[in-house]
């Protein structure tokens, strides 16, 4: 699974005997960014050393957030929010797939804005195959949200997953319905979401941060997943992004498939890129 990675992060192999200034240049091809890149650079000229293994500590510790913590009483709860296309449904169904490995699972169809976008959500249930439950096209997100998490209850579920709309950060009313989930959320788990997760678009690099921040700001985001990462040259945008936003990354998405996602653990990362 790690092989999938290569596009994103082979650029930082070439850091091996390399120079200062060669290390700046792939960093910043990697998009890693100007701050960023200059902090490093700074810190690892500071001390004696092989420069890439000075290299891979800074990128370690830039890295190694603390994930959130998890309120144990049942069920968790996940919910996944982003802008349009970002990988949040898909996302979804790699949770569940990942969680119904050892928990009972169930989704909450919270798009109820796009057209059918139930339908592709149960298309992932069936695949994964977890509960669901669905919701029509205009219905009250928030509403279909405290059905899913009531049955979940009853029901002995241990783990329940929210899919929501694709929305741009601008658009006020539709953050305001992500604030009004979370409201509903707190009503039956005063702690919840356990995993407030946001998607990010990993092609997008560094332009993402800005969206990001306003739902990080919004709906105290707890934790990012980078999608796309099968497909990016900038890979090394996860430093800032991570950084700039002060949430951790738990997932990196790497494939359109159900099994196509990594648990982002910063010392397998890290020793990834440098392979
Ligand atoms: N290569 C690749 N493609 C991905 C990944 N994650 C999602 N995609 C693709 O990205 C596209 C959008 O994915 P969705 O999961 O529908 O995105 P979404 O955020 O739910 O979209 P909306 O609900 O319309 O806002 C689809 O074509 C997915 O197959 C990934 O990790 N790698
Ligand atoms: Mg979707």
């Amino acid at each position: 699974m790690l092989s999938k990675l290569k596009q994103a992060l082979g650029i930082f192999s070439r850091t091996k005997g390399a120079s200062y200034d060669e290390i700046e240049e792939i960093l910043l091809r990697a998009d890693v960014g100007i701050k960023y890149t200059e902090r490093i650079i700074h810190n690892i000229k500071k001390v004696s050393g092989e420069p890439v293994d000075l290299l891979k500590q800074e990128i370690f510790n830039l890295l190694d957030k603390q994930k959130p913590m998890i309120d144990t009483a049942a069920p968790l709860i996940i919910m996944v929010s982003g802008v349009n296309g970002s990988g949040k449904t898909t996302t979804v169904a790699k949770l569940a797939y990942r969680y119904s490995q050892k928990t009972k699972v169930m989704l909450a169809s919270g798009d109820t804005y796009r057209d059918a976008a139930h339908e592709q959500l149960e298309i992932w249930a069936q695949k994964a195959n977890v509960e669901i439950v669905g919701s029509q096209k205009g219905q009250d997100a928030a509403a279909v949200v405290y059905d899913a998490i009531a049955k979940a209850h009853a029901q002995s579920i241990d783990t329940v997953i929210i899919d929501t709309a694709g929305r741009l950060h601008t658009r006020t009313d539709l953050m305001e319905e992500l604030k009004k989930i979370k409201r509903v959320i707190r009503k039956l788990k005063p702690t919840g979401p356990d995993l407030n997760v946001l998607t990010i678009d990993a092609t997008l690099g560094q332009n993402s941060i800005q969206q990001a921040t306003i739902f990080t700001q919004e709906i105290g985001i707890n934790g990012l997943i980078l999608t796309k990462f099968d497909g990016t040259a900038k890979g090394g945008a996860i430093i800032p992004i991570c950084n700039e936003l002060s949430v951790p990354a738990l997932y990196l998405g790497v494939g359109e498939k159900i099994e196509d996602l990594i648990e982002f653990d910063t010392k397998i990362f890290v020793d990834a890129l440098f392979e």
